[in-house]
């Protein structure tokens, strides 16, 4: 058949739009190659997506292809702020390929960096169920859940005694007529549920989160109480009558608490509550509660007691006088960040907050337990009095000898006259206790004696519980606080006035003392500075560097070219995280030049007082960071004909967990240091054994419907699970050892040809029987043979982790495990499996 004829025949009309179509889209791959090829990645966009469209057959020929040019247009409209074409362009390759975990990880990375967060997590999670392998899809996924859904979430949604003291408060209070309910602040909706069910007429609940709120919408559909509760995304100050809620409410559910208990705002929630939300408190005469407004909790006691915890001391105040031949000198001091250095603009609370039955080596009670403050939830007087500064003095016998570190506190929440429970350290509870470490302590810390009163100062301002230690006295008489050299240092009151004037001025000014330099420090730069091992075993694992390459006596002949180079110094660079004295340790050493990477302007101040102190020449270290462009890159060498003798590398966060791209970061320093030169540390091993925690597990997932009294919210909540949990004390941690620890992986930092995206499956022998439920690991840093560093060290500033098994597994003693451990990046991944 000739072409002529063909055109005009229906078959042909038809072969002629085909070949049509097949002459389009090649010439549009063409077309989006070349595009390509020039960087012109928008028009090679746009020809990807009409030849997409119109051959659905090329999809997964082209699909990496079309990613690679989605993500690379992305970018650009991203630096010209396009998003909203951005967003087109994914929602239209998301049409082409609905089930692309690559595209649908990539939308959220994208949603997320322009702060839209919520959304962010949907994409996420979604790559993650599209393709459960994909171990970028679950770090950003992980990373964004643990932002969305505060952990507390799980522990306190599994403490069934919680749950049924503030059911049995709630139900009370509805049978007592309450009908009208208010849940401020209702995360899952578990209090407004409790109160549905008691027989409330109309319960409303409002969540500030964005997140918590769609996760209670989702909660309360589940158990099919969204006709009953009204939920509201919004702060309870925002609520407007009758446009938000149609009526004043006669009954508000509250858990707005922290450990310091007024720190999530609990006052101005109440007080605004009281003057716009509540119905009229009941007056004292009247016997009936009905129609008058109410509040659970109706109020609590805050408890304080004197401790001595040296696990609180090494985190809080520098206890060494020389760390690995560096003096710390009198000339500088080092303080911990709490309290008394919090500003009002700060978004943390001004005081810690442990779990003090898991710190790591106990605690010792000083004194017994002291009543701080009381507080009524139901008096509007009361909580106005909170705002206007409420501040007491309180006397405390001094009962056991010890060091006085801080104070803790705690409080008894009474729901209503009947029901409290108690959040105090030696309790069943999924409360932390707040922690107050007595600043500006003597050098031999502070000593107290039976017979000694401690007299201890509580106040509150901007709302947050305050603990300080006013005086310590015996007999009337100031007490020296044994190791005290210096009383004038003692922040010393005369009496309830004078204290309270010192109080008000005491977080704002510093204590007049002009001839010593001050540096604040986070509480893990302050227990680094206190690991002494740490720094020793730096300076000899340094030496040996310095002295294999510093060239020799004898040996060789000198000729011009050594011989200069014999006087160069060797160049030692610390690319450390925060406060760091190992490039003062280098400088020591001798014929070395340290750089340092500090930061932060104090920091700086405080190593060039310390290089004074001990002797050493202003330009035997280098401020590197000074030294670099604005944006320029800590690893480059130190000038065009020099390289690094040595590179510090900080290669673990002191969460637990690997920091970032350690390996990329390992492979420039690679290539910046001189022929014999080395990286600290050299390689690293990862260790962990298998644990059978219940506290662990409680941790990560809310365990069905028990705990939470039959009400369906472990399906909702528990999406946001995430296995790898950080900040352990995995020496207090409350678990039980099934195996001996074993390596886990090996990361060579100077030899990398084996390291990158490792599976690796590893034997464990089971030493007891029991479940599996999680796998504990830290590491061991290598400097070298003879030196390491182990970061679940007892004088470690690092935390240990834990990865909480998917399936966990009952073992019996003497089985042998495969343990497959997956790393990407800082990802972990474990299954444990039966050997086959
Ligand atoms: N921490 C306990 C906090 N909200 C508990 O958005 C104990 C911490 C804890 N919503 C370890 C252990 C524990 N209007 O979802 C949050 C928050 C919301 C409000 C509306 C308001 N005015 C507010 C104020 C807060 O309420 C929810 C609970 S607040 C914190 C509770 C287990 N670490």
């Amino acid at each position: 058949m000739s072409e002529g004829s063909s055109r005009n025949s229906r078959k042909g009309r038809k072969a002629g739009r085909a070949a049509g179509r097949r002459a389009l889209i090649s010439k549009s791959v063409q077309s989006a190659q070349h595009c390509l090829e020039e960087q012109d990645y928008g028009t090679a966009y746009a020809h990807f997506l009409l030849v997409l469209s119109l051959a659905p057959e090329l999809r997964d020929d082209f699909k990496e292809t079309f990613q690679y040019t989605l993500l690379k247009w992305a970018e650009e409209l991203y630096a010209i702020n396009r998003s909203e074409d951005l967003f087109s362009c994914y929602e239209q390759a998301l049409e082409l390929f609905p089930t692309d975990d690559v595209i649908c990880n990539s939308m959220g990375e994208q949603l997320f960096r322009l702060g839209f967060r919520d959304e962010a997590a949907g994409y996420f999670y979604k790559a993650v169920k599209l393709n459960p392998r994909s171990l970028d899809a679950k770090e950003n996924f992980y990373r964004v859940a643990n932002w969305l859904v505060e952990r507390w979430h799980f522990v306190m949604l599994n403490d069934t005694k919680r749950n049924l003291m503030y059911r049995k408060a709630v139900e009370k209070a509805v049978q007592a007529g309450c009908k009208t309910v208010l849940d401020i602040g209702t995360g899952t909706g578990i209090l407004s549920m409790f109160a549905k069910k008691a027989g409330a007429l109309r319960v409303y609940g409002c969540e500030l989160s964005k997140t918590m709120y769609e996760l209670a919408c989702e909660v309360v559909a589940a158990n099919q109480m969204e006709d009953g509760i009204k939920l509201l995304h919004m702060k309870s100050y925002d609520i407007q009558i009758p446009q938000n809620i149609p009526e004043k409410v006669s009954l508000v559910v509250t858990e707005t608490l922290d450990a310091g208990l007024f720190g999530e705002g609990i006052v101005e929630t109440l007080i605004h509550a009281w003057k716009h939300l509540l119905l009229k408190p009941k007056p004292k005469e009247e016997a009936c509660g009905d129609g008058y407004g109410r509040v659970i909790p109706a109020g609590a006691v805050i408890y304080g007691m004197a401790v001595e915890c040296q696990e609180i001391r090494r985190h809080h105040r520098v206890g060494v006088k020389e760390v690995a031949g560096v003096k710390l000198g009198e000339e500088l001091q080092f303080w911990s960040p709490v309290p008394g250095n919090h500003r009002s603009d700060d978004v943390t609370e001004p005081y810690d907050t442990e779990k003090m039955s898991r710190v790591p080596g106990g605690y010792k009670s000083l004194s017994q337990p002291f009543q701080a403050l009381t507080v009524d939830f139901n008096s509007l007087q009361d909580l106005e009095s909170i705002v206007a500064g409420k501040s007491c003095s309180v006397s405390v016998p001094v009962l056991e000898e010890g060091q006085l570190d801080c104070f803790i506190t705690w409080f008894v929440l009474h729901l209503d006259s009947e029901n409290s429970l108690s959040t105090g350290p030696s309790e069943e509870t999924c409360w932390e206790q707040a922690v107050f470490p007595v600043q500006n302590v003597p050098d031999g810390g502070y000593i107290v004696r039976p017979g000694e009163i401690i007299e201890v100062a509580i106040s509150c301002p901007d709302c947050y519980l305050q603990c300080d230690l006013a005086r310590v006295y015996k007999d009337g008489e100031l007490a020296g606080g044994a190791g005290s050299s210096d009383q004038s240092e003692n922040m010393v009151l005369e009496n309830e006035n004078e204290l309270c004037d010192a109080l008000a001025s005491l977080h704002t000014t510093s204590l007049q003392d002009v001839a010593r330099e001050r540096c604040v420090l986070e509480s893990g730069e302050i227990a680094l500075l206190n690991n002494v091992l740490y720094h020793e075993n730096f300076k000899a694992a340094m030496e040996k560097v310095v002295s294999s390459l510093s060239p020799k006596e004898n040996g060789f002949t000198w000729d011009r070219s050594t011989a200069s180079a014999a006087n160069d110094p060797l160049y030692i660079l610390d690319v450390s995280e925060g406060f760091s004295i190992l490039p003062l340790i280098a400088a020591q050493l001798g014929h070395v030049k340290s750089y340092s990477s500090v930061e932060k302007p104090q920091h700086r101040v405080a190593l060039e007082k310390l290089l004074e102190i001990n002797g050493l020449a202003k330009d035997n270290l280098v401020f590197w960071l000074s030294q670099l462009d604005a944006d320029g890159d800590v690893l480059q060498r130190p000038n065009l004909d020099k390289l690094w003798s040595l590179i510090i590398l900080d290669v673990v966060d002191i969460c637990g967990l690997m920091r970032q791209e350690v390996m990329e970061k390992a492979a420039i320093a690679r290539c910046l240091l001189q022929s014999g030169g080395k990286i600290f540390p050299q390689w690293i091993i990862m260790r962990g054994l298998l644990i059978e925690s219940h506290a662990l597990t409680r941790e990560s997932a809310v365990q069905g419907t028990d705990p939470t009294l039959g009400f369906l919210i472990a399906p909702s909540i528990n999406r946001f699970k995430v296995p790898v949990h950080v900040f352990l004390n995995l020496s207090a941690l409350p678990c039980t050892p099934l195996s001996e620890p074993v390596d886990l992986y090996k990361l060579d930092l100077m030899n990398p040809c084996s390291n990158y995206n490792s599976n690796t499956e590893i034997k464990v022998r089971v030493c007891k029987s029991g479940h599996v439920t999680a796998v504990s690991f830290w590491y061991h840093l290598y400097l070298d043979e003879d030196f390491s560093l182990d970061t679940s060290g007892e004088t470690s500033h690092w935390k240990q982790a834990a990865f909480v098994l998917e399936n966990p597994l009952d073992v019996v003693q003497g089985e042998e495990l495969l343990l497959d451990v997956q790393i990407q990046n800082s990802n972990i991944s474990m299954t444990l499996n039966r050997a086959r």
